[in-house]
């Protein structure tokens, strides 16, 4: 006589995942002038692991002087996703235009790192140096101008002269 006897079995999830960044190096543009306090970027990682086990912790690790102008926001952080916001204003014409962090993701005593470059990019924020010059105007006194009335020379690219500050 034989019996059979259902046996359930219960397969438990192991952390064995850590958390996996999109790239080993991040990349990010970030403009000149923004406010201390402006958003970065956005960094995601992926952890296969289930429930508690796929939960991610973030941390900048304070290895290079370029963390300080920089920070990550917990509250903003959804457990796959951080972002990274500036801790001041920057000049691009001033400062300079490179940055390196490192962030680390934790998945209990899983981790990985990554690095994150931010590069400073350039705003038009300097007005035309003037050189000097010559502009002959023609003496067309009853027609109006709709378009630029004449370029100038200027340091590096032209302007037009409507839109030239007064001295
Ligand atoms: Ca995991
Ligand atoms: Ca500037
Ligand atoms: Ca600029």
């Amino acid at each position: 006589m034989s019996s059979m006897v259902k046996v359930s079995i219960q397969v438990l999830d192991l952390n064995d995942n850590p958390p996996k960044f999109e790239n080993d190096t991040l990349v990010f543009n970030f403009p000149e002038n923004l406010p201390s306090g402006s958003k970065v970027g956005t960094v995601y990682v992926t952890d296969p692991d289930i429930g508690k086990n796929s939960q991610v912790k973030f941390k900048m690790l304070e290895a290079g002087e370029d963390s300080k102008y920089f920070f990550i926001d917990d509250a903003t952080s959804n457990g796959n996703t951080v972002a990274i916001f500036s801790r001041r204003e920057f000049d691009y014409e001033v400062d300079r235009r490179n940055y390196q962090l490192v962030l680390r993701a934790e998945s209990s005593n899983l981790r990985s790192d990554v690095v994150v470059k931010i590069k400073l990019t350039d705003v038009n924020d300097n007005y035309p140096i003037m050189k000097d010059f010559d502009i002959i105007f023609n003496n067309r006194i009853d027609e109006y101008f709709s378009e630029p009335i004449a370029y100038v020379p200027a340091e590096g690219k032209y302007c037009r002269v409507n839109d030239l500050p007064y001295n």
